[in-house]
């Protein structure tokens, strides 16, 4: 076997199979096609071992905002590294990044998140709020109040806590989840529903799905609500108008604690710097993590309201949780340079006002292919929905996997997206240029052309 800089990709597909197992992958699949090594990114684009050149619609998986190649995150690492390259913040320690990126964050939340609770990644972050939400109210002398209502399909993670929050079905058949004490509701799916309603009478009746399991159950038993502002993993779902509204409502009247998942909406995916500023909300809890270092390096965390961090501080004494790695100064370090490159460069406001609005006026116009349904965009997070009849929107048969297909198509033309079922989702970086949307958008249209064609024939 060659040295690692001389290995030819075959020698890296031959090791992989060999030795290493992906996550959320059918490996005996993998292994009669090959896994596509990446060796290198720069701008909007990576590379993989045999020289493609590839147009990262997804900025990697819904985090490298700012793209490949950024040498202030890398020069950020390396300094930190030098001078401290990992000590805790156990003990009553801290170190100057991780206190930096605290106020930082701060900065960029709503008036109501002052603190951070750091973790490793947005599954961890939402693990620590599942024991945080049950520690606040057995603090308030409410332990009954413990289970969380999250919804059908959503996604918060792969650890035993996260997945048990995500909705998603084929997760929990394999693992006897979800643990005690986390039920699902309704989604905000329009475009999956049967369509009878109009959008924001649906949003509300979705919505009033949460006021029902919280009637079922006894209020006296809700600890908190959790939602991604958009369903990122679930397919780009954006509810309707009316049902953020009518879910902060919901909580407000019962005393629930509210949890927007901002893993993916954080940082300026929406234009705004998280989804609940989109939608005008006003979360307990903010969990993150992909974006606030742009995935050069893990991090993720919590942002804690007042009135929840008052109560631990306060009452709690030792809460006992926390990672080895909780407020890591180089990922703080790394964070605090992607922080201070979307303001300097205001990337943020470039969403919302110059290449969000750029990509999605061409993105509607996607929706005239004659195998599109729906498209929808905010920001730089959009869906495409392939249907096999563009006025019933029926869909093609699931085994036809019509979703893979146009995947495959998008990949061999230069362009990787992400699939869900039939729905085609995007996330590009933040600095992607008008040609670059351009160059994604021709070929999507031209791989929506061959997807039908590949169908046909
Ligand atoms: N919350 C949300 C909203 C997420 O999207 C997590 C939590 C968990 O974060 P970590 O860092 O533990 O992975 C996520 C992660 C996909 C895909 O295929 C999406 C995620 C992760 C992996 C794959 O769309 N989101």
């Amino acid at each position: 076997m060659a040295a690692i800089e001389k290995r030819s990709g075959a020698d890296w597909q031959k090791l992989d199979k060999d030795h290493h197992l992906h996550p959320f992958t059918d490996h005996k699949e993998l292994h009669q096609k090959k896994s596509r090594i990446i060796t290198r990114g720069e701008g909007v684009y990576i590379y993989d071992a045999d020289g493609n050149k590839i147009l990262d619609g997804m900025s990697g998986l819904w985090c490298v905002n700012i793209g490949y190649g950024r040498d202030e995150l890398v020069d950020a690492a390396a300094a930190q590294m030098r001078v401290l390259p990992y000590y805790n913040s156990f003990f009553q320690c801290a170190n100057p990044p991780s206190i930096e990126l605290a106020r930082m964050l701060q900065e960029v939340s709503q008036p109501q998140l002052n603190r951070v609770f750091f973790a490793g990644s947005g599954s961890e972050s939402n693990d620590t709020i599942v024991r945080m939400v049950r520690r606040y109210w057995d603090l308030m002398d409410q332990p009954e109040r413990h289970t969380i209502i999250s919804r059908k399909n959503a996604y918060h993670g792969s650890t035993v806590a996260a997945a048990s929050l995500s909705g998603m079905k084929a997760m929990h058949r394999q693992s006897g989840l979800p643990i005690p004490g986390i039920v699902h509701v309704d989604q905000p799916y329009w475009f999956g529903s049967d369509r009878s309603l109009s959008p924001d009478e649906f949003g509300i009746v979705a919505a009033g799905s949460i006021e029902d399991k919280i009637n079922e159950l006894g209020v006296n038993k809700i600890a908190a609500f959790i939602g991604e502002p958009v369903q990122g993993a679930g397919g780009v779902i954006m509810p309707p108008d009316s049902y953020w509204p009518e879910v902060q409502r919901i909580c407000d009247e019962y005393g629930i604690l509210l949890i927007s998942d901002e893993v993916i909406t954080g940082f300026g995916r929406l234009g705004t710097w998280s989804g609940a500023d989109y939608y005008d909300i006003s979360p307990d809890f903010t969990p993150f993590a992909k974006g606030v270092t742009s995935g050069y390096l893990p991090l993720g965390g919590v942002m804690i309201s007042d009135r929840v961090a008052d109560v631990l501080i306060d009452k709690g004494g030792e809460f006992f949780h926390g990672y080895t790695y909780s407020g890591h100064p180089a990922a703080c370090a790394v964070a605090i340079a992607n922080l201070k490159i979307l303001q300097d460069e205001q990337l943020v406001e470039r969403v919302k006002d110059d290449i969000g609005p750029y990509l999605q006026a061409g993105w509607k116009k996607l929706a005239e292919h004659p195998i599109v349904g729906e498209t929808r965009m905010i920001g730089l997070m959009g869906a495409i929905e392939i249907v096999k009849n563009k006025k019933s929107l029926q869909r093609y048969e699931e085994k036809q996997g019509v979703g893979t297909i146009c995947r495959d198509h998008l990949i061999n033309n230069g362009l990787v997206l992400r699939t869900v079922g039939d729905t085609i989702v995007a996330a590009p970086p933040f600095n992607l240029s008008h040609d670059e949307a351009d160059e994604m958008l021709e070929k999507i249209w031209r791989c929506l052309d061959l997807t039908q064609a590949t169908i046909s024939a």
